[in-house]
C-alpha cells in the first residue's frame, strides 16, 4: 500500500486522474442500465462489428470479398478506397435494433442487428445478426457468388472452442462455443435456408487489430496451393480467433445467432430457433417499426418535410447511434514543456480508460474528439437521454488533475492502428471548445421547461451533483490557462509564432484550425469565440449550481463572471468593429502577408525549394479583420439585445451574398477576407477558410430562430433569414445525399458538394434538428 502511494506521488501531474468519484460510479449507471448496453455495434470503425462494454470483450464482425474489374478485395474496416457507393446505418436505436445498407458494386448487403434478453440468458442477453446479400444482376460469374466472413475473436486470449461438423452445417448450426466470467457459456449458430458452403480457420494471435491481413493470407495461401478460394479448415490449438467463410449463391440470406448463459436448462435450441428465421423477421419488422414511431416522436417531421428529407433524418439519427463505440486503453501524452518528467519515450501515458462516445466519422475519424461530442449529444440526448449521459459522463471521467481533458481520444490498438504517428500525441497545452456545456444547458433548461420525467430529472441532477467539482475543474483549467492579458479577454493558447511556413499560423485547440486569426500570435491575443465559450461555461456553471445546489451554492461566483462576459458595452470596446459592423478577435496583425517560394542554396548549388511566408508590413495591435464564423460568435451567443443596431448588423452580414451567404448554408469565412479559400501551406488545402460547416450552421440558425421570436425591430427580418437559410442547408444536404449516398464533412460554398470526409455522420447530422427546428438554449 505504501508503495503505491509513493508511486502515485512519483506520477506526473498531467497523467494524473482528477480526485473524485468518478461519475461513470454512480448507481444510475449501474445495474439494469449498464447491462443493457453491454453488447452493441460498438466498433464503428468496421463495416459491422459487435462487442460488449468492457476492456477485453469477445468481438464480432463481418468480412466479405468485393469484386472489381475480375479482382476480390477484403470489405472490412471502413475505408474510402474500397468506394463502396453508400452504406451505413438507416435506422439504429442506439441499443438493440439496427439495420444497415451496404452497396459494393453489384451487390447490396443488408446487416440486421437485434438483442434480445431473456431469463435464462446470461448476463447481456443474446444477440442475432442477419445478413441479406441481393445484387443487380451484373452477369459476370465470379459476381453470381458471395464469399462472407463472419469472426469471434477474444481480447483477452480465451480459447474459443470450434463447433461440432462445421462442414455440414444444415445439420448442426453449431459455429463455435465458449465460456466467459463475465456472460457464461456461450455459443454461436449459424442459420440460413440458403445452400451454404461452410470453411474455417481457427488462429492464436494477440493482435487483433489486423485481421484483414490475417484472412488474406489464408486464402491466398490456399489459393496459390490448390486453386481453392476458401479458408484452409484449420484449426490452431487454443485459437483465440475463429473465422469462417460462408459462401454461397446470391441472393442469400443468414441468420447468425449469439446465445449466453447456455448452460445447461436454459433453452439454447428454444433461444436460437426465436432469434434466426420467421421469428426473427418479425422482431425486426417491430423494431423497425418502434424506431420509426420514436422518430416521428422525437423529431415530428411528417407535416413539415417530404419523404426524400425524412428518408435523410433517419439516417442522420441512424448513423449517430449506430456509430457510437467503447474503447479502452491508453492515451499517449506528449510530455510538458517545463516539467522535470523523466520518461525513456517521449510521451506518458495517461491512465487505463474507458470511452463510450460517437465518433465523428467512422472511415476517417472513428474515434472520440471532445468539441465534436458536444454537437453529437445535442441529438442524442433528445433520442435517448441515458445513452447521452453515459457518454458524457465518459467523457468528463476523462479529466485529469489540472482539470484537462484531451482532446482527441486514441485508445486502444484498433483507434490507434486508424491514425497517422505525428497525430497521436495530445498536448495538455491545447483545449478544445467545451461544448459539452451545450448539453448541459439543454438538460438543465428541459427540468425548468418540465421536458422530463421526474425520475430522469432526478437522474440528471444527481449526474450534475456528482460531475459539479469536475465541471469546476474543466472551467477552471480554461479560465485560468487561456486568459488573455486583459479581464475578460481569453485566448487560445498553444499557437505557434516561429513557424515560417503558415500562412497564418493555425489554432487547431479552437476546433477551427486554419480560420485565420492574428497574423503574429502573442500574448496579446483576444479570441472571440473563447471568450463566448467562456460565456456559456459561466452561465451554464451558474444555472448548474442553482439547479443543484439551491441554496448555499458552493465554489465559485460564476453569475458574476457571466456578467461580465455578457456585459454588451465591454464586448463592445474589446472587439467590435464600427466601421465593418463586425466582431473581430484582436491581436498583432497585418493583413500584408504571403507565401512564395523561396530557392535553398548551399553555396552556389541549389538545393530544393519550399514555400514560406513573407511579411510586407510591421504586425501592429489591432483588431483582425475577417469576417466569418468566429465573428458571429456574439450573435450565436445571444450576447447582443434585440433591439439593438449591431444585431441589424450581424444580420447584414449573414444574409449578403458578397459576404458569407450561399444557397448551400454560410461559409466558414466571407468571400471579401484576404485568407478567403487560401492555402495555409504548401500541403495544407483551405479548411475553415470558405466552405460551409454544419455544426456553425446550426449555432446561427438557432440564434436566428431566437431573434425571431423576441421582441424587437429585427424581428421580421431575422425570421425571413432563418426561413431561407434553413431551408438551404436541408435542401442542399439532402440533394448531396440523394446524389452521393453520405453525409459529408463539409459543403463546398460554390456548387454546394459534399467535401472532404465522406460518412461523416457526426455533426453533419445536425441537419436532423435543423429539420425538427430543435434548437440549443442559451
Ligand atoms: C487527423 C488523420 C485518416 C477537424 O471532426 C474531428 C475534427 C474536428 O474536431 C475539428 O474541428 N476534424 C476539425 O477541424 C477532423 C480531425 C482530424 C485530425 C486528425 C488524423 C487521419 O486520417
Amino acid at each position: 500500500h505504501l508503495i503505491s502511494i509513493a508511486e502515485e506521488a512519483r506520477r506526473p501531474r498531467v497523467v494524473t486522474p482528477f480526485p473524485a468519484p468518478r461519475i461513470m460510479d454512480l448507481p444510475q449507471f449501474q445495474g439494469e442500465h449498464k447491462e443493457s448496453l453491454y453488447w452493441g455495434t460498438y466498433r464503428p470503425h468496421v463495416y459491422f462489428g459487435i462487442r460488449a462494454r468492457t476492456p477485453l470483450s469477445l468481438v464480432a464482425g463481418l468480412m466479405w470479398l468485393g469484386v472489381k474489374d475480375g479482382r476480390y478485395f477484403i470489405r472490412h474496416i471502413c475505408q474510402d478506397s474500397d468506394d463502396l457507393s453508400t452504406y451505413g446505418w438507416t435506422s439504429h436505436n442506439g441499443r438493440d435494433f439496427g439495420h444497415q445498407v451496404l452497396v459494393d458494386q453489384d451487390m447490396t448487403l443488408a446487416t440486421s442487428f437485434l438483442k434480445y434478453k431473456e431469463d435464462d440468458s446470461g448476463y447481456g442477453g443474446d444477440w442475432a445478426v442477419r445478413i441479406n446479400v441481393q445484387n443487380q444482376g451484373w452477369n459476370e460469374e465470379m459476381q453470381k457468388n458471395v464469399h462472407l466472413f463472419f469472426y469471434l475473436a477474444e481480447e483477452d486470449g480465451n480459447a474459443l472452442s470450434l463447433g461440432g461438423d462445421i462442414l455440414d452445417i444444415h445439420e448442426n448450426s453449431l459455429l463455435a462455443s465458449g465460456s466467459r466470467t463475465d456472460i457464461g457459456e456461450w455459443q454461436l449458430h449459424l442459420k440460413s435456408k440458403a445452400d451454404l458452403e461452410v470453411h474455417y480457420s481457427g488462429l492464436r494471435t494477440p493482435h487483433i487489430h489486423n485481421l484483414s491481413d490475417l484472412v488474406q493470407e489464408n486464402l491466398a495461401s490456399q489459393l496459390i496451393r490448390f486453386n481453392r478460394l476458401q479458408l484452409p479448415d484449420i484449426y490452431q490449438s487454443s485459437s483465440n480467433i475463429l473465422v469462417f467463410q460462408i459462401s454461397g449463391r446470391i441472393p442469400l440470406e443468414t441468420d447468425i445467432v449469439f446465445v449466453s448463459g447456455a448452460g445447461e436448462n436454459s433453452r439454447v435450441e428454444e433461444r436460437i430457433s426465436n432469434l434466426a428465421g420467421v421469428s426473427l423477421t418479425n422482431q425486426l419488422n417491430k423494431k423497425q417499426r418502434e424506431f420509426d414511431v420514436k422518430f416521428e416522436s422525437c423529431f415530428q417531421l411528417a407535416d413539415k418535410l417530404d419523404s426524400n428529407s425524412i428518408h435523410v433524418g433517419k439516417a442522420a439519427i441512424g448513423n449517430m447511434l449506430g456509430g457510437i463505440g467503447y474503447f479502452y486503453g491508453q492515451s499517449k501524452i506528449s510530455i510538458p514543456k517545463n516539467s522535470n518528467v523523466k520518461s525513456h519515450d517521449d510521451f506518458l501515458l495517461y491512465w487505463p480508460a474507458e470511452l463510450y462516445t460517437a465518433v465523428p466519422s467512422r472511415p476517417f475519424f472513428p474515434r472520440g474528439f471532445l468539441w465534436d461530442e458536444g454537437f453529437h449529444q445535442l441529438l442524442i440526448w433528445r433520442w435517448d437521454l441515458h445513452i447521452s449521459l453515459d457518454i458524457v459522463g465518459h467523457w468528463l471521467d476523462l479529466i485529469n488533475i489540472d482539470g484537462w481533458i484531451p482532446r482527441e481520444q486514441i485508445l486502444g490498438a484498433e483507434a490507434l492502428s486508424k491514425v497517422p504517428a505525428e497525430f497521436v500525441l495530445q498536448h495538455s497545452s491545447n483545449g478544445n471548445p467545451p461544448t459539452l456545456f451545450l448539453v448541459l444547458r439543454d438538460l438543465v433548461n428541459g427540468i425548468k421547461k418540465n421536458k422530463f420525467t421526474a425520475s430522469e430529472s432526478s437522474e440528471i441532477i444527481s449526474f450534475l451533483q456528482q460531475a459539479f467539482v469536475r465541471l469546476e475543474a474543466w472551467f477552471q483549467w480554461f479560465n485560468t490557462t487561456q486568459l488573455g492579458k486583459d479581464v475578460g479577454s481569453y485566448y487560445w493558447h498553444g499557437r505557434d509564432n516561429l513557424t515560417i511556413r503558415e500562412l497564418n499560423p493555425k489554432t487547431l485547440s479552437s476546433g477551427l484550425d486554419d480560420y485565420p486569426r492574428a497574423s503574429h500570435p502573442t500574448e496579446d491575443e483576444r479570441h472571440l469565440d473563447l471568450r463566448c465559450w467562456m460565456l456559456l461555461a459561466a452561465d451554464c456553471m451558474n444555472s448548474v449550481a442553482e439547479l443543484i445546489w439551491k441554496e448555499n451554492k458552493p465554489g465559485k461566483d460564476y453569475a458574476s463572471t457571466s456578467n461580465l462576459l455578457s456585459d454588451f458595452d465591454t464586448l463592445n470596446q474589446m472587439h467590435f468593429d464600427h466601421a465593418s459592423g463586425a466582431y473581430f478577435d484582436f491581436g498583432n496583425h497585418t493583413e500584408k502577408v504571403r507565401l512564395s517560394w523561396k530557392e535553398n542554396m548551399i553555396g552556389n548549388n541549389y538545393v530544393n525549394r519550399e514555400l514560406v511566408r513573407e511579411v510586407l508590413e510591421r504586425p501592429e495591435l489591432k483588431l483582425v479583420p475577417h469576417v466569418g464564423y468566429v465573428s458571429l460568435f456574439p450573435f450565436m451567443t445571444r450576447i447582443i439585445p434585440s433591439e439593438s443596431w449591431i444585431l441589424e448588423k450581424q444580420l447584414d452580414l449573414i444574409s449578403n451574398r458578397s459576404i458569407l451567404w450561399t444557397n448551400y448554408g454560410l461559409r466558414s469565412l466571407a468571400k471579401t477576407s484576404s485568407m478567403y479559400m487560401k492555402r495555409n501551406t504548401e500541403h495544407d488545402a483551405p479548411y475553415w477558410r470558405g466552405p460551409i460547416w454544419m455544426n456553425m450552421n446550426y449555432m446561427i440558425l438557432s440564434s436566428l430562430r431566437h431573434y425571431s421570436l423576441e421582441n424587437g425591430p429585427y424581428r421580421d427580418k431575422a425570421r425571413a433569414i432563418y426561413e431561407e437559410l434553413r431551408d438551404n442547408l436541408i435542401r442542399n444536404v439532402v440533394k448531396n445525399y440523394h446524389q452521393t449516398g453520405f453525409l459529408w464533412e463539409q459543403y463546398d460554398q460554390k456548387q454546394g458538394k459534399g467535401k472532404g470526409a465522406r460518412v461523416f455522420t457526426g455533426w453533419t447530422s445536425l441537419v436532423l434538428l435543423i429539420m425538427a427546428e430543435a434548437y440549443n438554449e442559451m
